[in-house]
């Protein structure tokens, strides 16, 4: 019989149309592993810190810890626990008070496996990766793009001057950085309609398609008003800081049903998912924004300047850029069913050496961005956008870098400066 203490474990249960997390779980000083896996299951769903005289029928709602493997527990929630088609409501259980028990010393939801009732609730990305690469005309290579650096302060000239460099460069897209708004500096209406106008010219003197990622992020109405504006001046893109903006922005953003692809920053993100113990795996994210419907999604370079190992980015790509995603001893499966995948953007310190690199672990369906990689080059803008894309060629040719730089200028300089 199950221990009363327990009633949440149960090890023989297997999950049909549940929606299941994988924990990572270190239990407090004196609290076994059982205990902790059961309070994490009861105050995650209908139960609290002590008995209450229930109605039976709640009873069927009750989550199930299903497996106990060391430290990783996975617990299977029976669907009607959650509202659909409402992110912050699955959140508000699966990763809200149990963050902060103290019968445990450190949790981290590591995955998240959707049911086709939720799955199905959601009309995922628009576009996912083959609707952008349409956008773009790019069939064969990575994607080419930069953020306008210095990332806060410049004003619009000059803005929509840099971006203009980047496109003829060789650049595909060209975003803003999160933190630009619509501040006193630069002002979103202005800065729109003056680099879109600077994107139209680049098409034409190049004859390639050149996107502008405008952040709308914003308080919500403001940030509807953004984007419809970028809808009316013709813009192919949007972008949005998923996480600062919140969930529920970023699904009145989604089912605004807006024409224009949606390029998701996860400024914040480490907050939730650097400490390898406790939090949310960046996995649990990418998962929700594939659910919701960006059609990019920033996953890390696994050797810029930022914090990530290349093996967790390459799952991460997998993730969010596969049909069928296969379980493993720290991920679980999932059949994304309709919702298209997402395409996977590498940004965050890089520059042309780093191309192939990124290209041999995540790659062609790829977003290859840089910022100072590319405004830092010493010649400027346009040869550094120019060098970005011969190292994206090389890589695409199967050709070093460094005998790619004999013939190509700018790539020689830029690995002068910048190196493998
Ligand atoms: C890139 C930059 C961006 C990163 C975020 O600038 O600062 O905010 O894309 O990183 P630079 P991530 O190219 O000059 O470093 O993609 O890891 O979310
Ligand atoms: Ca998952």
């Amino acid at each position: 019989m199950v221990k009363k203490e327990f009633e949440f474990i149960n090890l023989k249960y297997k999950p049909k149309e549940d929606l299941v997390c994988l924990f990572k779980i270190s239990p407090a000083k004196n609290i076994s592993m059982k205990k902790a896996a059961n309070t994490v299951a009861l105050e995650s769903s209908v139960g609290t810190w002590t008995k209450i005289s229930g109605k039976n029928y709640v009873k069927k709602l009750m989550a199930k810890v299903f497996s106990i493997k060391n430290n990783y527990i996975k617990i299977a929630y029976p669907k009607e626990l959650f509202e659909s088609n409402n992110v912050p409501n699955i959140l508000s259980s699966i990763a809200g008070n149990i963050l902060g028990m103290k019968v445990i010393k450190a949790i981290r939801l590591e995955d998240v496996s959707f049911p086709k009732s939720i799955l199905r609730s959601f009309s995922g990305p628009r576009y996912g990766i083959q609707g952008v690469r349409k956008i773009l005309k790019v069939k064969n290579r990575p994607l080419v793009g930069t953020i306008i650096k210095p990332k806060l302060g410049l004003n619009t000239k000059h803005h929509a001057q840099s971006a203009y460099e980047s496109w003829i460069g060789g650049c595909d897209i060209v975003k803003d950085d999160e933190n630009l708004a619509s501040q006193k500096f630069n002002v979103f209406e202005k800065r729109l309609a003056k680099t879109l106008e600077m994107a139209d010219k680049a098409e034409q003197e190049t004859g390639e398609k050149k996107a502008y990622l405008v952040n709308v992020t914003a308080e919500t109405k403001d940030m509807l008003k953004r984007a419809q504006l970028a809808e009316k001046q013709g813009s192919k893109y949007i972008m949005i800081d998923i996480i600062t903006a919140g969930w529920a922005a970023l699904q009145t953003l989604r089912q605004a049903n807006f024409k224009m692809a949606i390029h998701a920053h996860r400024a914040m993100h480490a907050a939730f998912d650097r400490n390898p113990n406790h939090g949310i795996n960046m996995m649990v994210i990418a998962d929700f924004a594939r659910l919701i419907g960006v059609d990019q999604l920033h996953i890390g370079t696994g050797i810029g300047k930022l914090e990530g190992k290349i093996k967790d980015i390459e799952d991460l790509s997998e993730e969010i850029s596969m049909k069928d995603v296969k379980s493993t001893n720290k991920r679980l499966k999932q059949n994304w069913e309709k919702i298209k995948p997402v395409l996977p953007v590498s940004s965050g310190g890089l520059h042309p050496g780093h191309v192939p690199f990124l290209i041999k672990h995540l790659g062609k369906d790829l977003v290859v961005q840089a910022g100072g990689g590319i405004h830092g080059h010493p010649q400027g803008t346009k040869a550094g956008a120019k060098a970005m894309r011969q190292a994206v060629d090389a890589a695409i040719k199967n050709i070093s870098l460094k005998r790619y730089s004999k013939t190509h200028e700018e790539l020689k300089k830029a690995i002068g400066k910048f190196g493998y």
